[in-house]
């Protein structure tokens, strides 16, 4: 086959074996900066030469950086399927082309090859094959996006002034084998650096440095490409020979916990390398990953790399607010999915301390489109280049302590060049198992690993008693090994839902090691609206003919690194410490306290308490909490407390007591609460007679009623719409999730977004004004009876809502139940006592308090890149919606409602596409619930578990209105 570069399926010519990333006291030249750039439509455009006149008439473009987030082209969004034909190893003749120039001046003290040295150029990332020349004169060319390549550049390399071309084609025969789930970006995304290797270099290094827990000693010993001495002054190690072994009593271990790591210098006469080294074994015995003797749980997250304006090209500032959001999130591991993240980002793992599962740069996913047909992982044409790419990775990254498994890949079929991957890894680093979800059998690698399994199946892998592989002698090797959800809880929109119950099963069976939460962070990119409205751009909205619209955002951070109630949510669930108890009236009862960190005692928490009356805060203190061993939990009394006189609850919390380096003293860890005082029962007191005097119809007390539909229209002074019976939410990710099959195409076809009312009867009966209707959707007989019956109680307008359905609803679900209302625009400060300060739902209700919480509605919106249901507010006892004065409208549940507030109907959120289409009403409307539909992770898993599903049945709801008025008080004695 006569192909060109960018077609052959190998992975390029001319560059060097890979090695290990290292930091070295060898001469380095920084080329990242402004480059000059063209972009050419086909990569059959001839080579500009050597002398054109770039240097006055091409654009200017950052290096590192992407030629589409710099004015040149468009990102496109394709999840599985390939933008080009599936024609491997071809690509288009539409292959856009960039040429990148720089000059670079020499330094006058560069060591030339007289003295022995060689000069190497460095590219850690160009996507997706590229091809380089200095001063005119071809290096090679080379493909594997996200792994580095190095060229000699020998005797080209000219005193003085230089001139470097780099020729990158967006589409190779690579791209086959990059089809991970993100925007197509091209071009030099990583660093380039011009690098010198003294004759006497260290070129290559692999630290073996294991921990023994029994004794606690480290063996030490580290492989060099050169004769070399090993220093380790904190454990006194001087100059000796790296190979070893050293055994070193009295190593502090590494872990993600605490990740000790030890300085250490490797040196040559003429090269010094510096080494952090982490002492850490890793095992697998009796079905059980362990490291340093000890089962872990994976509370992980996959991470693409992702900026909004740089795509991933990323700056160590980005990745270092990934790591320490992480952690202050109570993540413990990453999965570098899918590809391996910028070197620095592994650094950063190893010094702050998260487990990390490394994963190659392949993906053939878009093969699936065409029943698996010449997947490249199952063709020897294609072998080499998945050597290559495993190679590549592996080598460069083997001496972080923080990577405890090699990943093959992702969504790459299976086949033999993935097993000679695997065999690859096993011969080259036995220390670390390999991990590749697609080998469903697990027959070449050492970890059982699934996406999205339900929390049924995870249970029945827990068991060990799962369905069996595919022959008896796979099943029984697949039943030796340790479990994890290298994705699950498809982080998409709102949610994800369940993510307590699978966190309840990875700690109730010991084979569960946890799991890998998809994804990090939304692929949004910012754009503006024609009048200026930012908002986040998915798939679609860059006119690509062929895209996966919003299944670029299914991140647990917004794209500009907010925190989503995802999040917030996935911190409380994985919290390392637990605290419950029992606050048993009259004495009794008591505090519980576990730790839930795999090594680490809780000596670097502090613990508080406050107690809170209606959420007003009456007391406070500190708990001193004994030494409490990893995996154990201690019992404590409670707190001396005042007796209450309303609903109140005991809050502790576990927070750093001194600072840490990715947290400030203070940082709360965990938290936990506990209810000492219900609250107390309202003695009604019926004050029917004076509103039914003054009922000429359709009034009660200072309520109007509309006399023809019987809708609430006025209290006291304050207008009002509704509420009226409501059941429809804007569909969340989740629940248009399964496309046709989803549940919200079943709401949708059942005509749950368009209800309609007719008014039964409305009019005074015994006291109070009775409302009956039937609400129901078109061209169908299923409908709900309403019997709104309002009475007086205390001054306050009581509802009683009584719903009833008609017909078959049999397994159809409602989006929600409850009321929906509206006040005048101005009534937009909301206060409630209840859950918060976030939104919840049934199913990701972990993160959320009991207290007392305000906010503006405007806060009260969760910007979702794709708008859609969001800003619950659960088990609410009383809330108000108060004008700027302090007059409004307050609420009140018997014992609860759930409430959200908008400035826009959910018709206007469930017609968004993206937030710059939502514009605010002249209204704030209210929804007033009894219950919603769970979230689950539809979008790319299982549902609502059915406890959180709500189905349709008769059922009761009361509410109690009042109007504040500004003189009045506001809040309950
Ligand atoms: C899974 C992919 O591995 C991941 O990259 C991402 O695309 C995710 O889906 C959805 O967001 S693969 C899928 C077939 C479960």
């Amino acid at each position: 086959m006569d192909l060109p570069y960018y077609e052959d399926p190998g992975p390029g010519l001319g560059f060097e074996p890979a090695r290990t990333a290292t930091r070295s006291n060898a001469p380095a030249l920084s080329l990242n900066g402004t480059w000059r750039f063209q972009l050419r439509p086909t990569a059959a455009e001839p080579d500009p030469g050597f002398d054109a006149d770039w240097e006055r008439s091409w654009d200017e473009i950052p290096v590192p950086g992407h030629w589409q987030l710099n004015g040149h082209g468009s990102p496109a969004y394709t999840n599985v399927r390939y933008p080009f034909p599936v024609d491997p190893p071809h690509v288009p003749d539409e292959n856009p082309t960039g040429d990148y120039r720089r000059g670079f001046d020499l330094p006058a003290d560069w060591p030339g090859p007289d003295q022995g040295a060689r000069t190497l150029l460095r590219f850690d990332g160009v996507d997706s094959c590229f091809r380089v020349w200095l001063n005119g004169e071809p290096l090679g060319h080379a493909k594997g996006s996200r792994l580095a390549h190095e060229f000699e550049v020998g005797q080209l390399l000219r005193p003085g002034r230089n001139t470097l071309a780099v020729r990158v084609n967006q589409w190779s025969s690579g791209s086959y084998l990059e089809d991970q789930d993100m925007w197509w970006l091209s071009g030099i995304f990583r660093d380039v650096t011009l690098l010198s290797r003294p004759e006497a270099a260290l070129d290559d290094h692999f630290v073996h440095a294991g921990y023994e827990h029994a004794t606690g000693t480290g063996v030490l010993s580290v492989e060099t490409s050169a004769p070399a001495t090993l220093s380790i002054p904190e454990l006194g190690l001087d100059r000796v020979d790296p190979a070893g072994p050293h055994r070193i009593p009295g190593v502090e271990p590494w872990s993600a916990e605490q990740p000790r790591l030890y300085d250490a210098v490797l040196s040559t006469p003429q090269e010094t390398v510096s080494l952090r080294i982490g002492f850490r074994s890793i095992a697998i015995e009796d079905g059980v990953l362990r490291v340093n003797g000890r089962r872990i749980l994976f509370r992980g997250v996959n991470r693409h790399e992702w900026h909004p304006e740089r795509g991933r090209a990323l700056d160590r500032a980005t990745m270092l607010q990934d790591v320490l959001l992480m952690k202050r999130h109570n993540i413990n591991a990453v999965r570098t999915s899918h590809y391996p993240p910028h070197p620095d980002f592994l650094d950063l793992c190893d010094e702050y301390g998260l487990w990390v599962i490394d994963e190659c740069d392949l993906e053939t996913h878009g093969f699936t489109e065409v029943g698996w047909r010449r997947n490249p992982t199952d063709d020897p044409m294609w072998h080499e280049a998945c050597l290559d790419r495993i190679e590549r990775t592996v080598e460069r990254d083997k001496n972080h302590p923080a990577i405890l498994l090699w990943s093959l890949g992702n969504e790459a079929g299976h086949g033999a060049n993935l097993e000679a991957m695997a065999a690859w890894c096993h011969h080259r680093d036995p220390e670390r198992p390999v991990h590749y979800e697609g080998d469903w059998d697990s027959s070449y690698v050492d970890v059982y690993s699934r996406m999205y399994a339900s929390h049924e199946e995870v249970l029945a892998i827990g068991r060990r008693e799962e369905a069996p592989a595919s022959t008896p002698e796979r099943d029984a090797h697949r039943r030796t090994l340790p479990f994890i959800q290298c994705e699950y809880a498809h982080a998409m929109g709102n949610g994800p839902g369940g993510l307590t119950e699978y966190q309840e099963l990875f700690e109730r069976y010991e084979r569960l090691q946890g799991g890998f939460v998809w994804e990090w962070i939304d692929h949004g990119i910012p754009q503006r609206t024609p009048d200026g409205t930012p908002y986040y751009a998915y798939g679609g909205d860059f006119g690509e003919p062929l895209h996966d619209g919003n299944f670029i955002a299914d991140g647990l951070l917004f794209p500009d690194r907010t925190p989503s109630p995802g999040l917030v949510e996935f911190r409380k669930v994985v919290a390392p410490v637990r605290i419950g108890g029992t606050a048993a009236g009259g004495g009794g009862g008591g505090l519980r306290i576990d730790n839930l960190y795999d090594f680490r005692s809780l000596e670097h928490l502090a613990f508080d308490w406050t107690v809170e009356e209606e959420g007003v805060p009456v007391a406070r203190g500190t708990l001193t909490v004994p030494e409490v061993p990893a995996g154990t939990g201690v019992e404590l009394p409670l707190p001396k407390v005042p007796a209450a006189a309303g609903e109140s609850w005991l809050t502790v919390r576990a927070t750093l007591a001194e600072d840490q380096p990715w947290a400030p003293a203070g940082h709360e860890v965990a938290w936990g609460q506990l209810q000492l005082a219900e609250r107390p029962r309202r003695t009604p007191v019926p004050s029917g007679s004076d509103g039914s005097e003054r009922q000429d119809g359709a009034a009660l007390g200072p309520a109007r009623f509309d006399p023809a539909s019987g809708v609430l229209v006025r209290l006291g002074g304050l207008a009002v719409s509704g509420p009226r019976l409501d059941v429809w939410r804007a569909p969340t990710d989740n629940d248009l999730g399964g496309g046709e099959r989803s549940i919200a195409r079943a709401w949708r076809r059942a005509g749950l977004d368009r209800m309609r009312h007719r008014t039964v009867s409305a009019g005074p009966e015994d006291g109070a004004f009775v409302v009956r209707s039937r609400v129901a959707p078109a061209a169908t007989d299923l409908g709900l009876q309403a019997e709104y019956r309002w009475s007086l109680e205390d001054g306050r307008l009581r509802l009683d809502l009584s719903v009833v359905p008609e017909g078959e609803w049999d397994a159809l679900t409602l989006p929600r139940l409850g009321l929906r209302m509206a006040l005048p625009a101005a009534f937009d400060r909301a206060t409630w006592f209840g859950l918060g300060p976030g939104e919840s739902y049934r199913d990701t209700r972990q993160a959320v308090r009991v207290g007392r919480f305000a906010a503006p509605v405007a806060q009260l919106q969760t910007p979702y890149v794709m708008p859609q249901e969001n800003g619950n507010r659960s088990e609410v006892r009383w809330a108000t919606f108060l004008d700027a004065d302090g007059s409004g409208l307050r609420v009140e549940g018997e014992p609860f409602f759930d409430f959200t507030a908008r400035p826009w109907t959910s018709e206007d959120l469930d017609a968004a596409r993206h937030t710059a289409d939502l514009h605010p009403r002249d209204q704030v409307f209210l929804t007033l619930d009894q219950a919603h539909q769970g979230i689950g992770s539809g979008s790319c898993g299982p549902g609502a578990l059915p406890q959180h599903r709500l189905t349709a049945g008769a059922t009761t709801f009361t509410l109690l209105f009042s109007e504040v008025s500004a003189a009045s008080e506001v809040r309950p004695s």
